[in-house]
């Protein structure tokens, strides 16, 4: 398994499936989700519009596939983020999963690479340092106990901002990652 820290914007990532930092309707927003529906171009929306037919609603800590269409990136897995409350409402667990559920998505259809954002590190204000630690600990976590089994080859990390980088950098390396 290549798990890679990259600096820049995730629409760019030629990978099989980018990670979208969505919420509870799918319908689009701001930061990277609006960036990604940007790049997609229309039909991701309506894609998704077809998936919440579908299932009501994304719980926190769920992901959900759709195609990428003008992304370089034929998938995009829709993950909801915890918003951070304070560290007492399961914020923790809840992005763990994000990363998990995307992980086992992204096997369960044979891919075999994915590019996550830092998920919940923008508006829903989840602490940089924890979510880095988080989030790399649990890619690590998957790797040891599913990736034998695995399609999946490459993990990015994609970090927009200079404080995530730095972040990712050191859990990376205390993880043994990089
Ligand atoms: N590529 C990679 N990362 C990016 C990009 C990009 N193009 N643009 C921003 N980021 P946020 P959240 C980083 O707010 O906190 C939306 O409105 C950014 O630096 O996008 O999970 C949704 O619809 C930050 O570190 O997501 C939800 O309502 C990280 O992406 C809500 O925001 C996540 O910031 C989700 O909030």
């Amino acid at each position: 398994m290549e798990v890679k820290l990259i600096k820049g914007d995730i629409t760019k990532e030629n990978v099989d499936a980018i990670v979208n930092a969505a919420n509870h309707t799918l319908l689009g927003g701001g930061g990277v989700d609006g960036a990604i529906h940007k790049a997609a171009g229309p039909k991701l929306l309506a894609a998704c519009k077809e998936v919440i037919k579908r299932i009501g609603s994304c719980p926190t800590g769920e992901a959900v596939l759709t195609e990428g269409y003008e992304l370089p990136a034929s998938y995009v897995i829709h993950t909801v983020g915890p918003v951070w409350h304070g560290g007492d409402k399961q914020e923790t667990s809840s992005l763990a999963s994000c990363y998990f559920k995307s992980l086992d998505l992204a096997a369960s259809k044979g891919l075999t690479s994915i590019a996550f954002p830092n998920i919940s590190t923008g508006v829903y204000g989840f602490p940089k340092e924890l979510a880095a630690e988080v989030a790399t600990y649990t890619v690590k976590q998957w790797i040891e106990e599913t990736a034998y089994d695995s399609t999946l080859k490459e993990i990015h990390f994609v970090c927009f901002d200079d404080e995530n980088y730095k972040w990712y950098e050191q859990k990376m390396v205390e993880q043994n990652l990089i």
